[in-house]
C-alpha cells in the first residue's frame, strides 16, 4: 500500500531518470523547471508525484527520492503507441497548436487515452489523503480531473495546460470533444499559459455545454470552476548562476573560437517539433545569404534540434525536411571547413546549452504556435548584461511578457528576415537596454512565482509561503 499524501502531482512523466550503477537500477532526479518549482511544496507536504517512469510493461514499485514519494504508473507498448504517440502527440498536440499539421483521429487511440487516464486517476485516488490537493498536468491527462472527482469528491483538484488551448472552431473538430471538456471541468481551477486560452475555454464551455460564467467561474452542476492564466517561467536565479559559472563562460569562448570567431552567431534551440518553426528560420537565413545581406563566415547559424517523438510520422517527415534545408544551405553557402549552419540533432547537457546561450549574438525563437517557450526565457536570463538579441515569434506565449524582443510573425517570411536583420544590426547599447528590461521581469516572474500564484488561486496556500526554488 503506497503512502498517502496531502499534496499530489499527476503528470505523464515522473521527474526521475533511470541509471544503472554497478549493474543495479537506480533513480536520480531529472532536472526540469516543473520539478524545481514543485519540489518545495512536495517536500513540505511529503507529497507524491504520480507518472510514467519510461519504458513499457510493469512499473517499478513506489519509492522515495529526496523527500518526495514517487509513484510509477505502467504503460504497455501498445498504450505507448496509442495513448502517448497517437492520441496525445498525433491528435491533441497538432490540434491545440492551430492544426499546423493535420491532426489524426483514431478510435483506438481515444480508447487507450481513456484507459490510461483512468489508471492515472485511480492512482491519485489511492494515494491522496482525505481533502488532499491534486494538481494534474498537461494535455495527456485531460480526462483525469473529472474521473478523479467521481472517485473522490472530497479532493481539491487543479489542472494546468502547458500548451495552447485552441479557439472553439478548432476544438470542435475533436471527435470526443465534450468528453475532454467535461474531463477538464472536473477540476476546481483550470490554468492556462495565456489569458486568451482561458477565454477560449470559458467560451467553449458555454458553446458546447451551455454552461454559464458567473462571478468569474464556470457553473458546473452546482460547482464553480475557475479558469485563469498562469504564465510558466524558469528558475531564473539558477539559470543566471549557471551562465556566470567560469566553466560555462570559458566554454562559450571556446564555442566562438570553434565557430571561427564570427561577427554574428545565430542560435536556435528546440525539440525537433513542427510547431517550433525551425524550417522557416532556416529559410529566412538562406534568403538573407542569397540576398547578400548576411555572409558566411561573418555570420553563422547553430541549430540544436533535440530528438523528439521519433516514432510519430509528422516528426519523421519534419526531420527529413529540416535536414534537407540544412544540406541545401551548406551546399550553396558553405566553404571547406566552414559550414553556414551547424546542425546538431542531439541532446546536450544543461551546461553546454547555457554556454551556447552565452556565446550566441542572436537567438531565434520562431514557433508557429507555442504555449510559452522556455528557451526564450533561458536565453534572456543567461545574458548577464551583455546584450544579445532575441528574435521572438508573436505566436509564442513568451511574447506577451518579453516585449523588448525583436517580435515577428512567423507566417511572414519577410517579417522574420527583417526582424533578424534588425537584431544583427542593433547597437550594443540598445540591446543591453532591451535585455535588462526582460531580465528584470524574469527575476520577479520565475517558476516558483508561477506555482505560488496557481496554488494560491486553488486555495492551497495564502501565497505568502516560501516556494523558493531549492538551492
Ligand atoms: C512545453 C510547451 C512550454 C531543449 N533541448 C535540450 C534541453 N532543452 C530544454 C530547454 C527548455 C525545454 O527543454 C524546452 O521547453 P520549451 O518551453 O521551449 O518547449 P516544450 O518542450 O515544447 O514545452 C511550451 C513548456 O511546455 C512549459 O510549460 O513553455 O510552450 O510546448 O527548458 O532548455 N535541455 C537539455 N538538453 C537539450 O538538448 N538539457
Amino acid at each position: 500500500m503506497a503512502e498517502r499524501s496531502s499534496f499530489v502531482v499527476v503528470a505523464n512523466r515522473l521527474p526521475v531518470d533511470e541509471v544503472i550503477v554497478d549493474g543495479e537500477r537506480q533513480w536520480r532526479p531529472s532536472p526540469g523547471g516543473l520539478v524545481t518549482a514543485l519540489h518545495p511544496v512536495l517536500k513540505e507536504h511529503r507529497g507524491t508525484w504520480i507518472g510514467w517512469a519510461g519504458g513499457d510493461g510493469e512499473a517499478p514499485d513506489p519509492f522515495e527520492l529526496e523527500g518526495i514519494n514517487i509513484h510509477p504508473v505502467p504503460l504497455s507498448a501498445e498504450e505507448l503507441e496509442r495513448y502517448y504517440e497517437g492520441q496525445s502527440n498525433a491528435t491533441i498536440w497538432p490540434l491545440y497548436h492551430d492544426a499546423v499539421e493535420t491532426p489524426v483521429y483514431k478510435r483506438r487511440w481515444r480508447e487507450a487515452y481513456r484507459i490510461v487516464n483512468e489508471r492515472f486517476a485511480k492512482a491519485a485516488a489511492e494515494v491522496a489523503e482525505e481533502g488532499a490537493t491534486v494538481w494534474v498536468q498537461d494535455y495527456q491527462l485531460q480526462l483525469v480531473p473529472a474521473m478523479l472527482r467521481d472517485m473522490r469528491p472530497d479532493l481539491r483538484i487543479g489542472f494546468f495546460l502547458h500548451i495552447p488551448f485552441p479557439p472553439i472552431e478548432l476544438f470542435m473538430q475533436m471527435p470526443f470533444r465534450a468528453e475532454i471538456l467535461r474531463g477538464l471541468l472536473g477540476a476546481d481551477l483550470v490554468g492556462f499559459q495565456q489569458r486568451l486560452a482561458a477565454q477560449n475555454f470559458v467560451r467553449l464551455a458555454r458553446h458546447l455545454l451551455g454552461l454559464r460564467y458567473v462571478g468569474q467561474s464556470i457553473q458546473v452542476d452546482g460547482r464553480q470552476v475557475k479558469a485563469g492564466a498562469f504564465p510558466i517561467s524558469i528558475d531564473t536565479k539558477d539559470m543566471e548562476r549557471l551562465a556566470a559559472d567560469p566553466r560555462v563562460q570559458a566554454r562559450a569562448k571556446e564555442i566562438r573560437a570553434e565557430l571561427g570567431d564570427p561577427e554574428t552567431i545565430i542560435l536556435g534551440v528546440d525539440r525537433l517539433d513542427y510547431t517550433k518553426g525551425i524550417e522557416l528560420r532556416l529559410k529566412a537565413f538562406r534568403e538573407l545569404l542569397s540576398d547578400g545581406k548576411l555572409k558566411v563566415p561573418d555570420a553563422v547559424m547553430v541549430q540544436v534540434a533535440t530528438p523528439s517523438r521519433e516514432r510519430v510520422e509528422h516528426y519523421q517527415t519534419l526531420r527529413v525536411k529540416v535536414e534537407r534545408e540544412v544540406g541545401r544551405i551548406n551546399g550553396e553557402f558553405g566553404k571547406v571547413g566552414m559550414p553556414a549552419v551547424h546542425y546538431l540533432h542531439q541532446s546536450m547537457s544543461k551546461q553546454e546549452l547555457a554556454a551556447l546561450y552565452v556565446a550566441a549574438d542572436v537567438m531565434m525563437v520562431t514557433p508557429l504556435r507555442d504555449g510559452m517557450n522556455l528557451v526564450a526565457k533561458e536565453y534572456v536570463a543567461c545574458r548577464s548584461d551583455k546584450g544579445g538579441a532575441l528574435v521572438l515569434s508573436e505566436f509564442a506565449g513568451a511574447a506577451t511578457e518579453l516585449r523588448q524582443a525583436f517580435l515577428c510573425n512567423p507566417h511572414d517570411p519577410d517579417g522574420v528576415k527583417d526582424a533578424l536583420l534588425r537584431a544583427v544590426a542593433a547597437e550594443p547599447a540598445e540591446l543591453k537596454r532591451r535585455i535588462r528590461v526582460m531580465q528584470r521581469h524574469l527575476r520577479t516572474h520565475d517558476v516558483a512565482e508561477w506555482a505560488r500564484a496557481f496554488l494560491k488561486e486553488l486555495g492551497v496556500t495564502d501565497g505568502s509561503e516560501s516556494l523558493e526554488a531549492k538551492p
